[in-house]
């Protein structure tokens, strides 16, 4: 029997899982993605890890048949979208997305009966029916480029209102209608906490994520997404950060940053969500074959297109 409250117990337990999960993951041919938001124990046993687009983008590279998708629901789909062929596997069926859940098909459409000049654009933090009813998508990193280079001066920016009211600070020419969707753990980032981070580390720069609130984005050095932070940490002469996004991100930024400092301003920085995925659930996942995301090929279609419409705007493609 395992005992919980004995460190040498629990390391042996999670060292047999990890034998496990080597072992499944080859008799089921699959690959392991996970998002930098995961779980240091999850990122460590992944194949890759990134944010949603770019796991999205190497599941498409990947020849792995089965993909375990560990990240919350709205990830695992964008991955089902853009890989039609493969089987994908969400290990937590519960983890959700609150942001995502903040819009519905039916006031998306109420909206854009409202304003028929303004071309929808919706964040990737949205269900694939969401998406099939936008006309073009973005991430944190690329936002401000997607509403710059679409023709429609009005836009429809959905479901996250800081992203979009940040879009609006950096793409003035446009008039931005705002959804009233937040991320709740973005939000909990205070002023405060930045102001008594930053005396705690003068010497740190304060980057933050484009989904806190507008306060806190007026006391940082840097808005960026989570790619945007591993770049700028990688290439900065800085040695010291403080970072305003959700703390699964310390794994990566200090493993891939040897000799640099990273501080969380709050130990509020965490989403429930993206915790619910635990190596025993990755094993779970791989001996059954479970949770499959599926999106309906009428769904699949639109919402295909409205992410294929953020790649090509960027220049990119899915292959
Ligand atoms: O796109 C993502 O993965 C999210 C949710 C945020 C980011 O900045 O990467």
């Amino acid at each position: 029997m395992r005992d919980r409250n004995n460190p040498k117990d629990d390391i042996l337990y999670k060292k047999k899982l990890k034998a496990n999960i080597t072992k499944l993951k080859e008799q089921r041919n699959a690959v392991i993605l996970a998002h930098n938001y995961q779980r240091d124990e999850i990122q460590e046993i992944a194949d890759f890890s990134g944010d949603s687009l770019e796991l999205a983008r190497a599941a498409v590279r990947t020849k792995e048949n089965v993909i375990v998708f560990c990240g919350v629901h709205f990830m695992a789909e964008s991955a089902a979208i853009l890989n039609p062929g493969k089987k994908v596997l969400l290990p937590v069926k519960e983890a959700g997305c609150p942001l995502a859940d903040m819009i519905t098909v039916r006031k998306l459409r109420e909206k854009k009966k409202q304003f028929p000049d303004a071309a929808v654009v919706c964040y990737v933090n949205s269900s694939a029916e969401i998406k099939a009813e936008s006309d073009i998508s973005c991430t944190s990193s690329n936002a401000v480029k997607v509403v710059r280079v679409i023709k429609n001066k009005r836009v429809i920016f959905v479901p996250d209102k800081n992203l979009g009211r940040y879009v609006q600070t950096q793409v003035p020419e446009k008039d931005i209608i705002l959804w009233e969707g937040f991320c709740p753990t973005h939000i909990r980032l205070t002023e405060e906490d930045v102001i008594k981070a930053k005396n705690n580390f003068p010497k740190a720069a304060f980057i933050a994520h484009p989904e806190c609130k507008p306060e806190v984005l007026n006391l940082a050095d840097h808005v960026y997404s989570t790619k945007g932070m591993f770049d700028y940490a990688k290439m900065s002469k800085a040695k010291e950060f403080i970072i305003g996004t959700e703390s699964g991100m310390l794994y990566k930024l200090r493993k891939e940053n040897q000799g640099k400092k990273f501080h969380i301003p709050t130990t509020h920085l965490i989403c429930a969500n993206m915790k619910l995925t635990t190596l025993g659930w990755v094993a779970y996942s791989l001996e059954n074959m479970v949770y499959e995301i599926k999106v309906p090929d009428r769904v699949r279609e639109k919402a295909r297109m409205t992410l294929e419409r953020m790649l090509s705007a960027m220049g990119k493609t899915t292959d």
